[in-house]
């Protein structure tokens, strides 16, 4: 096994060719979200040094409490993808529309990011890892329609995926549509290095990923299948940051829940930002994403920017025996 370094910038380039579309646009597209990333992991790795721990006194479109480093991570990863001239907008949990960008020496920009700039921010004054999460939609409409509302919905297409984990050490993964893989960031040459190739999520796990505190507040289903998992002898492990979790998954295995409750009665997180690009990379890896109603998450066609969606994404077998559970348990309350 060669131990030669490979860039997240070399092995990009190295695959563009599996790119279903011009695939020097999509080189450029990631590799900014690649330095914005470098930016961000500086700041949230000072977070405890400089004044921006803390809560900014605002709140996004989802009524989530802002913390001053979401406020940081947006703005940089806007300004990199503003810059990019790939990208002809963005769309962001923290701004409450799109933003477009005006186009770069006239050359019409084909993708829409959309982005969680920093999930699981709840966890960053207490040092927890926190991660950010991009989608890369492409626009398959006529490139005259230049108002994002109007080609988001019904005329892109999820074409790319990623996240970018903040934690004992600051990892990219992303996909293409043709495989995963892990990029580790070396501080010692500012490189993200490919330190996960080819990632295959396990068939299944020891886990399962759920905020047992809303137990009594979930479907009779739903708290069945827990008992389930608890009668399996399945250890419980629950972070608090959607991004966390499923990077463990993807690693250990194991499955992730976040159902309806009556306090999100449409389920917690966001569709378009954080379950397309999450539920994408964990199929590419060989698992599964669907919603509490068992539909394939990425086949629901979002209406809204910050629509919500429930979730159970993880290792296929698993997801699979939830899914059977449900049905059967749904079923036996029907007869
Ligand atoms: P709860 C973080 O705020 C987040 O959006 C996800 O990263 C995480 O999985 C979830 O919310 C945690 O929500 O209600 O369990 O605290």
């Amino acid at each position: 096994m060669s131990n030669k370094i490979i860039t997240l910038d070399e092995f990009i380039i190295k695959r563009q060719n599996e790119f279903l579309y011009d695939h020097d646009e999509l080189t450029g597209l990631l590799r900014d979200i690649g330095v914005a990333a470098k930016i961000v992991n500086r700041l949230v790795n000072k977070a405890g040094l400089v004044n921006i721990l803390g809560k900014a006194d605002s709140e996004n479109i989802s009524g989530d409490t802002v913390q001053k480093l979401d406020l940081y991570a947006n703005e940089k990863l806007i300004e990199c993808l503003k810059n990019s001239g790939q990208c002809c907008g963005i769309a962001s949990e923290e701004d409450e529309t799109f933003l477009q960008f005006p186009s770069i020496q006239g050359k019409e920009a084909n993708y829409v990011v959309a982005f969680d700039p920093l999930d699981g921010s709840s966890n960053i004054d207490v040092n927890v890892s926190v991660g950010t999460i991009f989608a890369i939609y492409r626009r398959i409409s006529d490139p005259k329609i230049r108002v994002l509302k109007k080609i988001f919905y019904k005329r892109t297409a999820l074409v790319a995926a990623g996240y970018v984990i903040y934690g004992t050490s600051t990892i990219l993964v992303y996909t293409t549509g043709s495989g995963v893989n892990g990029f580790t960031l070396d501080p010692s040459i500012g490189e993200f290095c490919l330190s996960h190739h080819n990632i295959q999520i396990p068939k299944r796990g020891n886990y399962y990923s759920v905020n047992q505190g809303y137990y009594l507040k979930f479907d009779i289903e739903m708290r069945r299948y827990i008992d389930y998992c608890s009668d399996l002898n399945l250890g419980l492990r629950y972070i608090g940051s959607m991004v966390s979790d499923i990077h463990r998954i993807l690693f250990q295995g194991g499955i992730f829940l976040y159902p309806v409750t009556r306090k999100y009665p449409d389920g917690k997180l966001r569709l378009v930002y954080e379950c397309n690009p999450l539920a994408y990379i964990v199929e590419q890896a060989g698992g599964k994403a669907i919603n509490g109603s068992l539909e394939r998450i990425l086949d629901l066609q979002p209406k809204k920017l910050h629509e919500k969606s429930s979730i159970v994404i993880g290792s296929p077998d698993m997801v699979d025996e939830m899914k059977a559970y449900v049905e059967r348990y749904s079923a036996s309350k029907m007869s």
